[in-house]
């Protein structure tokens, strides 16, 4: 048999996170084939080691995992270079822009396959019927290029997840030491990045998540989570998790149960989830994850224009006034809401698209004033580039174009893009960009995000003076002085380096 090799393209500058896509990837072949991970994150010069494997000859097959943003700048000109060099070698792409751009992907002419969504069958499935010179047509979950016409296969169930192999933690300490990637955040001292179900039952309009799929949701048992927990705490040390879940708090029995578990251990976690689901958790429940070290939630709030809300689809009951509530709810249980917003939507007039910008930076102001320690996080509204999706389609018909081949990605313009700082649409001016990344900088003064673990007392209280005329007085153009400090003391935005 071939060995793997997988690959995780750098997605950070530091504190680096347990590649659970790619470990996850490695679990699916670990009792058949022999895989090493290369992890872009923890190398200097990553295609250096990928050479040096690969030109031992014993390796056919590699993985990429992409999600979009800065890992292409290391998947795509890599990837070109494997094809040049080790035309011998299969390559197989998976991860969220691997299958939300498959096209672009597989008519770049060096992917062969991407898997489309969870690789858990799909990939040893596919692997096998290579080796094998078998057919490979029928595996679901997968697409490629017959001559020049793109197949996708059906989709698969989602697999229960109480069933998935337990992660190879205990190879990846020996690629690269575990401990390394248990990083200081603002939750602990070593803080495990833990993935515990997939997918989500919701359709919000803009996510990603929907077109792949497809309003499911899988979850590991409580306890499956809990003994990985343990293991890794007992093992590395770790003190606090990140839960990387899309919607971690989709079962209330599930997190009532999983917070039992963990509450005497002196975890502090994190997670992410609906305003509208977690408002309907009993005061009890709320109390108890409080209490088993539940320290903040990541959820999108997105507008208090009840309008927009009801056009993105949230498909559930968020409103502006329970958005309100339940900020003041959170500050009940001293858990802090971590609450995104998206500005810069579509309108059918100019007017009406600032007024909506102007409307949401009120409205975020007036969620400070109701709970302070709220954490605002802003996007700017990028339609997501799903292949034959109905948003997709109406962004092409106002005139917004996708990149055509798999470089143009990696320039500056789709960058911002995909990290939805100036997503290019058509109907936002710079007037308008401008005015949401400068209020964004007067807020990130006058409110520092407390994730920012550098940034000691006397830094953030000089800032939130410095800021505060202009938050006060809604003076926020041209916030060069706060720019300035933000620089000086390298502020970190959690929306791009992670929370
Ligand atoms: C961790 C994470 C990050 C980390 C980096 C991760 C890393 N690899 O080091 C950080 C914080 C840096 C990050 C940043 C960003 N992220 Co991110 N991130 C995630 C997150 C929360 C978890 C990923 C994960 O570990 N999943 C667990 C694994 C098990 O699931 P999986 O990745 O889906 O893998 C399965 C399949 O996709 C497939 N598969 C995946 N890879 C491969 C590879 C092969 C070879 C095969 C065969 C199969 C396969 O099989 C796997 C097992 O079934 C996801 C959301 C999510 N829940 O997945 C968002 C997510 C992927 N990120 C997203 C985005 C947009 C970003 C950003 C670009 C923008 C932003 N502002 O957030 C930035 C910038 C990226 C960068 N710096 O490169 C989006 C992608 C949306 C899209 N449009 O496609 C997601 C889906 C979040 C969301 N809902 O919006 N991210
Ligand atoms: S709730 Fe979150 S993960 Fe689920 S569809 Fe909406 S935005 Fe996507």
């Amino acid at each position: 048999m071939h060995k793997i090799l997988l690959f995780n393209p750098r997605s950070a500058t530091y504190k680096f996170r347990v590649p659970n896509s790619i470990l996850q990837i490695a679990a699916s072949v670990d009792d058949m084939a022999e895989w090493v991970i290369v992890d872009g994150n923890r190398e200097r010069d990553p295609y250096q080691k990928i050479r040096a494997l690969l030109e031992t000859g014993e390796f056919r097959y590699v993985g990429f995992t992409v999600m979009p943003g800065p890992q292409l700048k290391q998947a795509i000109p890599y990837a070109r270079r494997i094809r040049e060099e080790f035309p011998g070698t299969v390559m197989i792409w998976g991860g969220y822009f691997a299958s939300n751009q498959y096209t672009v992907v597989l008519n770049s002419g060096c992917v062969d396959f991407v898997i489309n969504g969870p690789g858990d069958r799909a990939f040893p499935a596919l692997i096998e019927a290579l080796e094998h010179k078998r057919p490979y047509e029928l595996i679901r979950n997968l697409i490629y290029l017959d001559g020049t016409r793109i197949v996708k296969t059906a989709k698969d169930d989602l697999i229960d997840q109480s069933t998935l192999p337990s992660l190879p933690y205990d190879k990846l300490d020996r690629l690269y030491p575990m401990v390394n990637y248990l990083g200081k955040t603002y939750l602990g001292n070593r803080t495990l990045a833990y993935h515990s179900s997939i997918g989500c039952p919701f359709t919000c309009s803009f996510c990603a998540v929907v077109p792949i799929y497809e309003a499911r949701w899988k979850a590991k048992p409580a306890q499956d989570v809990y003994k990985d927990i343990r293991y890794i705490r007992e093992k590395w040390g770790a003190d606090s998790i990140e839960f990387h879940d899309n919607n971690f708090f989709v079962s209330e029995k599930r997190t009532a149960e999983f917070s039992n578990l963990v509450r005497n251990d002196g975890m502090v976690w994190w997670g992410e989830g609906r305003i509208d689901t977690i408002n309907k958790y009993k005061d009890e429940t709320l109390a108890l994850m409080r209490e088993s070290g539940c320290k903040m939630i990541f959820f999108g709030a997105e507008t208090g224009n009840d309008e927009i809300l009801k056009r993105m689809d949230k498909g559930g009951t968020q409103s502006g006034q329970q958005i309100r509530e339940f900020a003041a709810r959170m500050k009940k249980f001293d858990i802090i809401p971590e609450y995104s917003f998206v500005l810069g939507t579509p309108a059918e007039t100019p007017e009406k698209v600032m007024q909506y910008i102007d409307q949401d930076i009120a409205f975020i102001k007036e969620i400070k004033e109701i709970n302070p320690s709220t954490e605002i996080v802003i996007y700017t509204y990028s339609p997501v580039p799903t292949e034959g999706s109905e948003l997709f389609r109406k962004s092409q018909e106002s005139g917004f174009k996708f990149p055509e081949t798999l470089e143009d990605w990696i320039s500056p313009h789709w960058e911002n893009f995909d990290m939805r700082k100036n997503p290019l649409t058509p109907w936002l001016t710079p007037e308008m960009i401008d005015k949401i990344r400068n209020f964004e900088t007067v807020l990130n003064g006058y409110y520092p995000t407390v994730s920012d673990i550098r940034l000691n007392g006397l830094k953030r209280k000089l800032m939130h003076l410095v800021s505060g005329l202009r938050y006060r007085t809604s003076l926020y153009k041209y916030p060069y002085e706060i720019k300035l400090m933000h620089r000086l003391w390298n502020y970190r935005q959690p929306e791009i380096q992670g929370f």
